[in-house]
């Protein structure tokens, strides 16, 4: 881990980098299989399960029985822990749905905003080394709280052309029934544009890898929406001399092993803390089963020493990392200072970990410094909040002047005749309302 002390603030803004990408590059591999999805449907999307997955796939989808299945491949410990997950997770989204607005702006003049379902939506599950199942409970629980219609689950296969049981085993508790059978940028291509089999869905959700991420942004240019530009996972701890140093030790290495690609940041006011979180560091890596991917997310990584706390907090929020750990005394203090993050760990007995999987916020999350300006994924990702207005002849009769001389100053005379042409009609009496 690189080590700075006390950085000016001439030098925050680089020191807000992260591992830089070459989307190029990854445009002209997903470009290809994007274009051989959408010309050759499932032919294409067989192909590539084949080629990628080597799997031969008769059904592109789960059948009832595999789903069924799955409940006697996931151990009772497990079950126990996802259907704790699930409760909490449900009833911090549950508390989220909005109920209408409406507002008379004037008399007679009535605007509402109301929430609607995104009609179909299309949820990324990772599989590979490490299928993330807990993922298919943070897209799938707003999804069915928001009231999506058609919710479909893509997820790649082992070579055996088996979904992660447990994936399948969450899919089943949410009541999800279509999950595809196919991963990567092939599967963000068929969701996008639609096969013979697979429904082309209105908005796409997920964590996935460069090439997935790749993916969702180019199909989100033509056909689609996607939830955020996703990137490698962060996480910022920021540790005061009354932290733990396993904990913190802990915290970052938990985001580390997500991928080499990912970055972790120590910011610290302690200069004790910046070495004995460095020898844990190297306690605990020693002993990670996924030391090696760990190990190279740290050379991406940094401690910074800031000896005030409030300088700490400023060059904090001009990051934006995706998860803030405050492991301070004051935790409360500075968690009020909090302007840009994607979801805040307060104390020391608070580890990522519980956002990750079980105490009820979204994992979700806006990645390089996007939480600048967006939030992480909840209900509202799953609605579109519409707006609706009704005005009353006399209520048109009051706002309707304001309008003309607006459109008339920008020259747009049909706006104008749009609000002329009523208001005759209701000065002649001859209006049937
Ligand atoms: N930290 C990841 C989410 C996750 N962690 C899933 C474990 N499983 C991105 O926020
Ligand atoms: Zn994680």
């Amino acid at each position: 881990m690189q080590l700075i002390y006390e950085p000016p603030r001439k030098q925050w803004l680089e020191l807000t980098s992260r591992p830089a990408q070459d989307p190029a590059r990854l445009e002209k591999v997903v470009k290809p299989i994007l274009e051989k999805v959408k010309r050759n449907g499932d032919m294409a999307l067989r192909k590539f399960a084949l080629e990628y997955d080597h799997v031969e796939l008769d059904d592109l989808f789960v059948t009832e029985e595999e789903l069924l299945a799955s409940a006697d491949q996931v151990g009772e410990e497990l079950k126990a822990a996802i259907h704790v997950a699930k409760e909490n997770i449900e009833k911090f989204h549950l508390a989220q749905k909005e109920s209408p607005i409406t507002v008379e702006t004037m008399s007679g003049v009535v605007c509402q905003r109301k929430s609607i379902p995104v009609n179909r939506v299309g949820l990324y599950v990772p599989g590979g080394t490490a299928p993330l199942f807990s993922t298919a409970l943070m897209l799938g629980i707003p999804a069915k709280i928001a009231g999506c219609k058609e919710v479909i689950i893509a997820s790649p296969t082992d070579s055996m052309g088996q979904v992660n049981a447990t994936v399948l085993y969450v899919a089943h508790l949410l009541g999800i029934k279509k999950i595809l059978k196919i991963g990567g940028a092939q599967a963000i291509a068929a969701m996008a544009y639609g096969t013979e089999s697979v429904p082309k869905v209105d908005k796409i959700f997920g964590p996935g890898n460069q090439y997935v991420t790749a993916a969702k942004q180019m199909v989100s240019r033509d056909t689609v929406a996607i939830d955020m530009p996703a990137g490698p996972s962060e996480v910022l701890v920021f540790a005061d001399k009354h932290a733990e140093p396993s904990f913190v030790a802990a915290d970052l290495l938990s985001q580390a092993e997500h991928g080499a690609d990912s970055q972790v940041i120590l910011v610290t006011s302690s200069k004790r803390m910046v070495d004995s979180v460095a020898q844990e560091v190297e306690r605990q890596l020693a002993t990670l089963p996924r030391k090696a991917m760990a190990a190279k997310a740290l050379e991406n990584s940094r401690t910074i020493y800031f000896e005030d706390k409030i300088t700490a907090m400023d060059y904090i929020n001009m990051y934006g990392p995706e998860h803030l750990i405050l492991a301070l005394k004051d935790a409360d203090k500075y968690a009020e200072m909090v302007e840009n993050a994607g979801s805040v760990f307060i104390g020391n007995y608070t580890p990522e970990s519980a956002g990750d999987y079980a105490s009820g916020t979204n994992h979700t999350l806006p990645t390089n410094g996007w939480a600048r300006a967006m939030a992480g994924v909840s209900v509202d990702s799953f609605v579109k909040k519409v707006t609706f207005q009704k005005i009353t002849p006399a209520g048109l009769q009051l706002l309707g002047p304001s309008i003309e001389a607006m459109a008339a100053a920008e020259k747009l005379d049909a706006h104008k005749m749009a609000v002329t042409l009523r208001l005759q009609k209701i000065k002649e009496g001859t209006n049937e309302l």
